[in-house]
């Protein structure tokens, strides 16, 4: 189980350091906020991974060093293969500090141009973006981002590859968790299960108290989209402490059977919503933004954290950014902003 929060810190030698070198910095914050609040009022000058240090699930919770619960809130890149150029240190700024986010989800695409043409180009890129989120204090989720094909074990090998690598950088860290399969489909829960046991225990040879995020059935819809639901995960739970199981969601798209799937398992399971958009599950189309609002308030409620699809100016409606904000470098631009960037940097922070 988890932890006791002083062994963890005696096991991560760079867990003072950092907390000293982020709080020199003045770091604003915070999409991190104590759960037992139920609204925002994290302290306002203290970054997140400083305030609440190395984070572990506890129950269907996640929580801080002290025990705390803690709902992160932030962005996920889009993938680093095409919006690579989105996320510098001035973007980063705009994010952590104007927007208040308390976690950024770095998106490393597998296939479609991704990782496995150019393994050591892209481990650069995850890593140079883990280092620089850090520096801001920031807690980073390190997304497999797999999709086509749709069986996580089609890319086992490359998986381990890359988690072994990116543990080898950041292992010590501590503001890191791990989500090695963005959107299983096709596949059974016993063939994702079966995979996150393997990659896991080469998480855990480089980061032994990481945070690990499974994908699940159904494009991570816990099953629903593919006609079954969380309660196979129940049933058969992944074999090993301090993990998660992700839930997407397009507010336009699914509204109230995704909506009451989420409130069912998270009273189950331990959920992160690491990608949701207000517009439709193409990434594009329509929002739906009193929807929007109410998963929103739900994961509020029930410490549910959260990264929005997502942070570049790619011409689809989901994209914060209008086209073009990336290549001008105007971030911090009110009127760079789409519609569904203004909306969601409202509730960050
Ligand atoms: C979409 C992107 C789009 C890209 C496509 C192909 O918005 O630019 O061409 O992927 O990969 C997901 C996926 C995520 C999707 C997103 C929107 O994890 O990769 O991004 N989405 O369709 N699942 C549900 C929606």
């Amino acid at each position: 189980m988890e932890p006791a929060a002083t062994d963890r810190r005696r096991r991560r030698p760079g867990w003072r350091a950092l907390l000293a070198g982020v709080l020199a910095t003045g770091a604003a914050v915070a999409g991190a906020s104590l759960a037992s609040a139920g609204e925002n009022d994290r302290a306002a000058d203290v970054a997140p991974f400083a305030e609440h240090g190395a984070l572990a699930v506890c129950g269907t919770a996640l929580c801080g060093e002290s025990g705390e619960p803690v709902q992160l809130r932030g962005m996920s890149t889009h993938g680093t293969q095409w919006y690579e150029q989105c996320v510098t240190e001035e973007s980063l700024d705009v994010l952590a500090h104007d927007w208040g986010a308390g976690v950024i989800r770095v998106s490393t695409y597998v296939q479609e141009d991704g990782y496995e043409t150019d393994p050591a180009y892209f481990t650069d890129v995850a890593s140079r973006i883990i280092d620089q989120a850090t520096e801001r204090g920031l807690y980073v989720i390190v997304d497999w981002h797999m999709l086509t094909p749709g069986d996580p074990n089609v890319n086992t090998e490359l998986a381990k590859q890359f988690f072994t690598e990116i543990t080898a950088r950041h292992g010590d860290q501590g503001n890191l968790l791990y989500e090695i399969a963005n959107e299983p489909n096709g596949v059974s829960w016993n063939g994702i299960k079966s995979y996150a046991e393997e990659v896991i225990p080469v998480v855990r040879a480089g980061d032994p108290d990481g945070v690990v995020l499974v994908g699940t059935r159904g494009w991570s819809s816990l099953g629903v989209s593919e006609g079954s639901d969380e309660s196979e995960i129940v049933a058969n739970p992944v074999n090993a402490d301090n993990v998660m199981y992700t839930f997407h969601f397009y507010a336009a798209s699914h509204q109230e059977g995704y909506l009451d799937t989420l409130d069912r398992a998270s009273d189950q399971l331990p959920i992160f919503v690491t990608e949701f958009g207000t517009e439709e599950y193409t990434g594009d189309g329509g929002h739906d933004f009193a929807y929007a609002q109410r998963y929103l308030d739900l994961m509020a409620e029930k410490n549910i954290g959260w990264t929005n699809w997502n942070f570049s100016d790619d011409f689809r409606s989901g994209a914060v950014f209008e086209p073009g904000t990336c290549d001008a470098g105007s971030w911090g631009d009110p009127g760079s902003l789409k519609e569904s960037g203004a909306w969601i940097s409202a509730r960050i922070g």
